[in-house]
């Protein structure tokens, strides 16, 4: 039996990640699961813990981890990562920027057009052999031509703007701070994009800042024929709006990869054949994947070194 010497740092998953960062990580460092029991006590030598994006990362276990130095996020979303609390142990932060954004970018488009044009709703009318004795209903409109409105407008935001350029769009966006370099046009009022808009694109990050963002005057601003698609986090969006606007069809429809209590999701949304359904798969590609878990480590390397984080969120005082 191979005994690991004593000088590996202890680093705590508290999420999964896939073999090729575990083996790497294994050769590197004392790799520890939360134990069963839930009691952190038990990790007193941890130093480093990796959390994916959205994952909360409380003042609680924070201080239930009396060596922890670095809290490695697997995504760029570090909203439930309690920053307060990580500066005052003088705790360093990473997340995994940039190398995601083109894959979630990407998940945006593709539910918009999913939704726009029914292809999901298309999909089952033919599996079911429906079409063999009715018409498929005509979509509303695709997303060519259309007003599309970016809530946040970041890295993300601005990549999902630029896609949908592409499609002859007009595009506005509204963003807590100015853009003035952006292309776009910018509105003052989240509710004055939704006026705008025919597809509304929610991008913002997640956090007490943006919970509840997306209500229901919003909701009812968009129309009902608006698009409305959230690839930022369940958090941004108040879900009893959402379904009260999804079953007055104050709304035309939603398409959604984020979700609050999520992977237990409202079940009331499987029963609208205008919404499209995804389980949070914006950074879910191999590509994306490898990158994120290639910079978590080059975090985790940097920091027992003793060098600059590539991708810090909070820096350690020295
Ligand atoms: C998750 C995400 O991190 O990047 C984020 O903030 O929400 C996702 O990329 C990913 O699903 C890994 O758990």
């Amino acid at each position: 039996m191979s005994v690991i010497p004593s000088s590996r740092p202890e680093v705590l998953l508290l999420s999964p990640m896939p073999e090729w960062d575990l083996a790497p990580m294994r050769a590197a460092y004392r790799l520890v699961d939360p134990p069963a029991d839930g009691r952190m006590q038990a990790l007193s030598g941890v130093r480093a813990l990796v959390a994916s994006g959205g994952q909360r990362v409380d003042a609680a276990l924070i201080e239930a981890l009396p060596a922890l130095e670095l809290i490695a996020v697997y995504g760029v979303g570090y909203d439930k990562v309690d920053l307060d609390a990580a500066r005052r142990r003088n705790i360093a932060v990473s997340n995994t920027p940039d190398v995601l954004t083109a894959d979630v970018a990407d998940l945006a488009l593709a539910l918009t057009l999913a939704l726009a044009r029914r292809i999901v709703a298309g999909d089952a009318f033919v599996r079911s052999g429906a079409w063999e004795t009715g018409t498929p209903p005509l979509a509303t409109g695709g997303i060519s031509g259309r007003k599309v409105g970016i809530v946040g407008l970041g890295r993300i935001g601005e990549a999902i703007a630029r896609r949908f350029a592409g499609f002859d769009t007009e595009i506005g966006y509204w963003n807590r701070s100015p853009k003035p370099a952006a292309p776009w046009r910018a509105f003052p009022t989240l509710d004055a994009l939704a006026a705008w808009a025919d597809i509304l694109v929610v991008t913002v990050a997640g956090g007490d800042g943006t919970a509840g963002l997306i209500g229901a005057a919003v909701l009812a601003a968009l129309g009902k024929d608006g698009l409305f698609v959230n690839i930022s986090r369940g958090s941004t969006v108040d879900e009893a709006a959402l379904i009260a606007a999804l079953e007055s069809g104050a709304i035309g429809g939603a398409g959604l990869d984020v979700f609050m209590g999520e992977p237990r999701i409202d079940r009331r949304f499987a029963g609208f054949d205008n919404v499209v359904l995804s389980p949070h798969q914006g950074s879910a590609t191999l590509g994306s994947r490898q990158a994120m878990g290639a910079l978590v480590r080059a975090n985790l390397a940097a920091h027992f070194a003793g060098d600059e984080l590539p991708s810090a969120v909070l820096k350690r005082r020295r």
